[in-house]
């Protein structure tokens, strides 16, 4: 288990004893002679070590390293999500081959084909529901959104987008949706990207924000609008995913 790992390495240079203790790791009681028993959580400390909000602006928040506590879990259930809806190439309005492959769970599935873009509750490759969108998943969208103060998410809509080292999405608007109030969760997993986060309008200049694994990013407001992209991926690879990356957005499409 990779976060056991992390864990415990970080742990033994702290120098600090460690008992497994309701699945989180915890001081020693016997040693601690200064906390005078509490059960300090040294998960969490060494979490939060690796991770941090970044405000990007009104609206947009970046919780670094946020999904890292659980990209085992996370990765095992998007598997299972995939062995039962696999990841596909769909083709735009305009005839082009999207160069990101992508799936969906949840009620509702992103597609996009000749006839254009839309939600639907089936999945157009094997004519059946989306698979279920994973507690896990919807947890994390939800605690999430929070933390950037939109209380009470419940998606029903989760995109799984998939990259290969030069694949892109050019810059768009996410306008599929039919609340505009409720904000948008994504996960990033795997190898590195740069997200470009422009404007209200196509021709405003973009900002480049990197995007790593574990990163969570949170847009709601007056950025909920705001024409976004992700640039050709380079060449990299991942210890858990290889050269891939996988993105989840989470959105309350209808
Ligand atoms: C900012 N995906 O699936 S996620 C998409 O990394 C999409 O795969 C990108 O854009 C990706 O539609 C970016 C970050 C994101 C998602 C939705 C937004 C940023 C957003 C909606 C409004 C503003
Ligand atoms: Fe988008």
């Amino acid at each position: 288990m990779p976060m056991g790992n992390i864990a415990f390495n970080a742990a033994a240079t702290a120098g600090i004893s460690i008992d497994r203790h309701n699945g989180r790791w915890v001081r020693e009681p016997n040693i601690d002679s200064c906390m005078n028993g509490l059960d300090v959580d040294l998960f969490d400390e060494i979490e939060r070590g690796r991770t941090w909000r970044e405000d990007i602006c009104e609206g947009a928040v970046v919780l670094r390293g946020h999904a890292l506590a659980i990209e085992t879990e996370l990765l095992n259930a998007i598997e299972g999500v995939i062995a039962q809806a696999p990841l596909r190439h769909m083709t735009t309005p305009g005839g082009f081959r999207m160069s990101v492959a992508m799936t969906s769970c949840g009620r509702y599935g992103w597609v996009t084909d000749r006839s254009g873009y839309r939600y639907d509750t089936l999945d157009p490759d094997s004519g059946k529901p989306w698979p279920q969108m994973p507690g896990l998943l919807s947890s994390l969208a939800r605690e999430a959104a929070l933390a950037a103060d939109f209380s009470g998410f419940a998606p029903n809509s989760c995109l799984i987008n998939c990259y290969e080292p030069g694949a892109r999405m050019s810059l768009h608007q996410d306008k599929d949706e039919q609340d505009f109030q409720q904000p948008i969760v994504s996960v990033s997993l795997g190898i590195p990207a740069v997200f470009q986060f422009g404007g209200d309008r196509r021709e405003d200049k973009a900002a480049r924000i990197p995007l790593q694994h574990g990163d969570v990013v949170v847009w709601g407001g007056v950025a909920r609008l705001r024409y976004h992209g992700v640039l050709a991926l380079k060449p990299a690879t991942h210890p858990l995913l290889g050269a891939r990356r996988i993105n989840l957005t989470f959105r309350k499409a209808s």
